[in-house]
């Protein structure tokens, strides 16, 4: 393994970018099928990336390279297979004692599997074995509330609307999802706002800005499509204003590799403007670009009187922050808040995108209200080129919320849900992720269920989620490959394999298509075309009605029926989901259709249908001793899933255990680059240790740390989490480094 740690001094995108794809179509053993799948990504024909939730062009003719949705797609359509063979040689602690990217590695899941606790391997079963074993663990719990059913984002929305249909026949709203650990804070924080918890701006927004705002997020690996258009943007003028402690090659210039000149070393300058907030510190600096705003007088009083409420009171509390104040919390200057004001201000549309930096905060909600007034100021909702764009994850996580999956579902959803299949559905709330570990780790003797996802890498505090599955009666993992979350099982435990969006999804009335919803809110659909990885894959939806019919005797869904044809379950969508009137009909538009906003067209869906100025104070930062720990993506992962050991844009190649500190930290604790550390998080409830990291020197403020997830769950306490919204903190822990002995 290459031990190299280099600076990356070129663009993002580029040759490298076309290499890095070809060789992730090399290792999975799939060059010529690669290609051949890739022609048919993000077409009208086609099926949606799994990459992630960007939206797509309509009716795009040419292939839209993205070396990462390459990655993706890849590592779905591999050669690679993990068939019983691998399971009989290799008993769970075996497994255990491999690390993601080997896990990952061996491929596709073949056959259902169930433990065998005697012999500790895993062994094939058959699906009506598999399905009778799970409903017998569920039909003998307690209660339904003894369940928890779990969702990752890529799981269509047909999919996603029989599982919670059926969960909640079941009885029970315990439907925690990914969404908690990643946007939750944005719907959160946007809802009681303007009304909406969605982004208010489609792709067209971002043909018309005059700039674009990015805080806390890094396109440039995470959605590698989004630099087509910003390189769009910048080259007809557009100013992109960038605030994060890294300085993220993708965001400073990018070479399309759509574009011959650029692949010969022409490049496009991305950010005009590029601040090192630091960690956590936008809510800071977001207050002090509304500062200068009302200082210069260059409010939108027209809108605000128009539309808002309660800006006299917002605007008191701007005034009255102290520059100092600002300027210790964001960790960036006066002038600097200035100078992008400025542009701001000159701008007479502006978009704002987020993404993890800013949710994964204790105050993460305050900080998207606070983005939100920051838009409102200057009227820049609700017109062409401006507005709200949280930029979220996993292809279809947006649609999952849509669909219903949400463990705190509003009544009027659920009574349309009682309504078009003649049952109660409980009314309780749910658990969310946090409380799921909580109550799991609390009461032995649970059922967990999870729709795809790695919940034993993703979620935070390692040790403790650990404890909490293993000590379920039963673990169910409906997936495409073999991950951490299967080998950290109940005391029974199975493994479903599932086809993936590539695949040919055959069912009694033909190949079907499933929907999805991206993060502008476009729904359309996905057709695969693959042959599937074995012949005993189910699809997602044929899991869960079988799984259904088997657990629920007595309801009166014709949960077989529904999965012959999907356009039979998306007719009952639209009975049930507000938006989907025609949907089958509206589905055959090339592209898809617009769910719409309410506050794109400038109607505020709140209690005085008025968008509201949020006021809050800058956060206190309790830990000044400690350093603020980030826990980011790498260039070669998705999520838990480990592509490959390199980070290139931040030139780190061959490593993933590494810690990212300025220079002077270095030089004030007598460390060196090169070095090994333990970190060790530093909480109420006790201290949590993660070892051997090597010290990177990196451009990144004083008293910030960046390292990659999943290796630094470990860090991250359970109760760490943000403000109303309970998502994982983990983006701030406090840390404190002690060199690695040993
Ligand atoms: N290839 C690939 N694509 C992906 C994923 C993947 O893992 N791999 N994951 C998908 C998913 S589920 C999601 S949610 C998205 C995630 O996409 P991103 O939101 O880009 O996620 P992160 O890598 O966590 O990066 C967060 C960025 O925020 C910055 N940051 C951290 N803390 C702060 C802060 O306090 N303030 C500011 N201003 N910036 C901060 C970091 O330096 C980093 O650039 O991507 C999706 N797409
Ligand atoms: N410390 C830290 N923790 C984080 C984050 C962070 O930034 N820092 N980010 C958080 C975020 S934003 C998110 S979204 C979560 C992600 O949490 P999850 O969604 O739970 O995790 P993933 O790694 O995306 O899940 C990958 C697994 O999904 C399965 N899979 C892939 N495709 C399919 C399919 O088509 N169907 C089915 N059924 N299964 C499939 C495969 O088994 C694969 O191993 O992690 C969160 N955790
Ligand atoms: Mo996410």
């Amino acid at each position: 393994m290459s031990k190299r740690i280099a600076y990356y001094p070129k663009a993002a995108g580029g040759l490298d970018a076309l290499k890095a794809s070809l060789v992730a179509l090399q290792e999975q053993g799939i060059v010529a099928k690669g290609f051949a799948t890739m022609r048919n990504a993000n077409q009208p024909e086609g099926f949606d990336c799994p990459g992630c939730a960007w939206p797509d062009r309509n009716q795009h003719s040419s292939f839209e390279f993205c070396e990462n949705g390459v990655k993706a797609v890849a590592a779905e359509a591999t050669s690679h297979r993990a068939t019983p063979a691998l399971f009989a040689d290799l008993s769970v602690s075996a497994l255990m004692a491999q690390d993601d990217y080997t896990l990952e590695a061996h491929g596709r899941l073949t056959e259902p599997l169930r433990y065998d606790a005697a012999s500790d391997h895993y062994m094939p079963i058959s699906w009506p074995d598999a399905f009778a074993l799970i409903a017998s663990h569920l039909q003998a719990l307690p209660t339904p509330d003894d369940a928890i059913f779990y969702t990752s984002g890529r799981t269509s929305n047909e999919a996603a609307f029989l599982y919670q249909l059926f969960i909640r026949e079941f009885g029970t709203n315990n439907l925690p999802d990914c969404s908690n650990m990643c946007h939750e804070p944005s719907g959160v924080g946007m809802k009681p706002q303007i009304g909406v918890g969605k982004g208010t701006v489609t792709l067209d927004d971002f043909t018309k800005a005059d700039a674009i705002f990015i805080f806390g997020q890094n396109p440039g690996t995470n959605h590698p499509r989004m630099l087509g258009e910003l390189r769009d943007a910048a080259r007809r003028g557009c100013r992109i204003v960038v605030f994060n402690p890294l300085r993220e090659r993708g965001l400073e210039r990018f070479a399309d590799p759509k574009h011959p000149l650029e692949l010969l070393g022409g490049e496009t300058k991305l950010a005009s403007h590029y601040y090192a907030v630091r960690i956590g510190g936008d809510l800071a600096a977001a207050k002090g670009l509304i500062k200068a705003v009302l200082e210069g007088g260059a409010q939108d009083e027209r809108f605000i009187a128009e539309h808002t409420e309660g800006f006299e009171a917002f605007m008191q509390d701007v005034l009255r922050e102290p520059w100092l104040a600002i300027e210790a919390a964001s960790g960036l200057s006066e002038a600097q808040l200035r100078e992008a004001a400025q542009v701001y201000i000159e701008s007479n549309a502006t978009i704002c995108t987020w993404g993890m930096g800013i949710t994964q905060h204790k105050h993460s909600v305050a900080t998207i209200q606070m983005l939100v007034n920051l838009l409102l100021v200057r009227g820049n909702i609700g017109k062409p080129g401006a507005g709200a764009c949280p930029v979220r994850g996993h292809s279809n996580v947006q649609g999952d919320r849509t669909m219903g999956i949400y463990e705190k579902p509003a009544e009027d959803f659920l009574d349309k849900l009682g309504k078009a299949f003649d049952f109660a559905p409980p009314r309780k709330h749910g658990h969310d992720v946090v409380a799921a570990i909580e109550a799991m780790a609390r009461e032995p003797g649970k059922v967990f269920f999870a729709m795809g996802g790695n919940f034993a890498a993703a979620t935070p505090d390692t040790e403790q989620t650990w404890q909490a599955l293993r000590s379920c009666a039963l673990t169910v993992h409906v997936t495409t490959k073999l991950n951490r979350s299967h080998l950290v099982h109940g005391k029974a435990a199975l493994i479903l394999p599932c086809l993936g969006r590539t695949e040919i999804d055959m069912q009694a009335g033909g190949p079907q298509g499933v929907t999805v919803e991206d993060s502008m809110s476009m729904v359309h659909i996905s057709l695969g075309m693959n042959a599937p990885a074995s012949n005993q894959l189910m699809s997602e939806p044929a899991i869960v009605a079988h799984l259904a019919a088997a657990t629920l005797p007595l309801s009166k869904t014709r949960w077989l029926w529904l999965v012959e044809d999907y356009s039979r379950i998306r007719d009952k969508i639209e009975q049930v989901v507000e938006g989907f009137g025609q949907f089958n009909e509206r589905l055959k538009a090339p592209g898809g259709f617009y769910l719409g906003n309410s506050a794109r067209e400038r109607r505020w869906q709140t209690l005085n249908s008025r968008a509201h100025f949020k006021t809050h104070g800058l956060p206190v930062d309790e830990s000044s001793a400690l350093f603020r720990l980030m826990t980011v993506r790498s260039h070669d992962q998705y999520n838990t899933t480990v592509y490959g050991m390199d980070d290139r844009y931040r030139g780190v190649w061959g490593h993933r255990r590494v810690c990212f500190i300025n220079a002077l930290d270095l030089q004030r604790l007598g460390f060196e680059a090169g070095q090994w550390i333990d970190m060790t998080s530093v909480w109420a409830d006790g201290e949590r240790t993660a070892k051997r990291f090597l010290l990177v020197a990196y451009d990144i403020p004083t008293g910030c740390l960046a390292s990659y997830f999943p290796e630094t769950n470990a860090l991250v306490p359970l109760s760490a989490f943000a403000d109303e919204a309970r998502t994982p903190a983990s983006k701030s822990v406090p840390v404190r480094l002690s060199l690695h002995i040993g």
